[in-house]
């Protein structure tokens, strides 16, 4: 089953059924809000607080970090993680099994970055969530991005969840003044977590013992995983996110950042897909 309605902040909404779960993506931001395999509990976090409104991103589900990671490498007046998240896209095709949705450059994305693109984000429904998005190059010159697909998982409690995929890999430790680090066994979570994984085309595994469920995120196109939990301080300084929220979530970023910034040539397309899965 396939439907178009109008959705939270009135933006439009695709909502997709069939025999492997169910998805919803806003057309604001191109905004994957929920993914519920067949069966199973929701995988995807989304605050109680979020904000549904022009101009802001939406806390939780898959936000589309375009063209820049994190702040701005210049300008701070610029827009956090670029400005595909908080644009207006178009649904393209819309089927019981896949999504597209479509932006292209215009004025306010010229003033932020001068440059000719379309970007295109497909989404497919099987027994893998995949969310693909690809860059087109529509200008003459070569363009340098860098991104994510900002992911947000819903874990039974913080305390029960250990990511692997990670072990033996170098990290930039955001929490440490940038400190590179290498990561030494899996990842658990009792203090605010911001680190970028470089190098890195590894599968990432979040076991949650509370669920009894391994939450699988693989990837192409991407050199970079971000791993992030705000904790209490950061989560309490958050209007979009309820103070005690942050027990309840964990960020699996399928990125390109720091160093692992993308040449697109002129003409030529780069994708970025998370591949997510789950077992019980
Ligand atoms: O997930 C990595 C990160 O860059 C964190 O530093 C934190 O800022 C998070 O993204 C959320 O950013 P946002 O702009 O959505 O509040």
């Amino acid at each position: 089953m396939a439907k178009i309605v109008e959705g939270s902040g009135g933006f439009r909404e695709a909502y997709l059924q069939n025999a492997d779960g169910a998805v919803r993506i806003s057309e604001h931001g191109a905004h994957v809000l929920a993914y519920t395999p067949a069966g199973q509990h929701p995988l995807l976090w989304v605050s109680k607080e979020a904000v549904f409104r022009p101009g802001k991103a939406i806390r939780g589900g898959i936000p589309i970090c375009w063209p820049w990671f994190g702040d701005h490498p210049t300008d701070p007046e610029k827009p956090a993680h670029g400005f595909a998240r908080i644009s207006e896209w178009e649904f393209g095709d819309v089927t019981d099994d896949s999504a597209t949705l479509r932006l292209t450059d215009s004025d306010a994305t010229r003033a932020l970055w001068p440059h000719p693109f379309e970007l295109q984000l497909a989404v497919t429904l099987g027994e893998t969530l995949t969310v693909a998005l690809t860059a087109h190059n529509r200008g003459d010159e070569p363009v340098t991005c860098t991104g994510a697909l900002h992911s947000y998982f819903a874990v039974s409690k913080i305390s029960n969840a250990r990511v692997r995929g990670l072990q033996g890999c170098e990290y930039i430790d955001s929490i440490d003044n940038d400190t590179q680090k290498t990561q030494r066994g899996p990842i658990s979570v009792s203090q605010e977590v911001d680190r970028i994984y470089i190098d890195t085309d590894a599968a990432t595994v979040i076991r949650d013992a509370g669920l009894s469920r391994e939450i699988t995120i693989a990837k192409r196109g991407s050199r970079s995983t971000v791993v992030w939990n705000p904790w209490i301080e950061k989560a309490a300084r958050m209007a979009d996110f309820g103070n005690d929220e942050y027990e309840r979530m964990l960020c699996i970023e399928t990125a390109n950042a720091a160093n692992d910034v993308i040449e697109i040539l002129p003409g030529k397309s780069h994708t970025l897909a998370a591949e997510i899965s789950s077992s019980t």
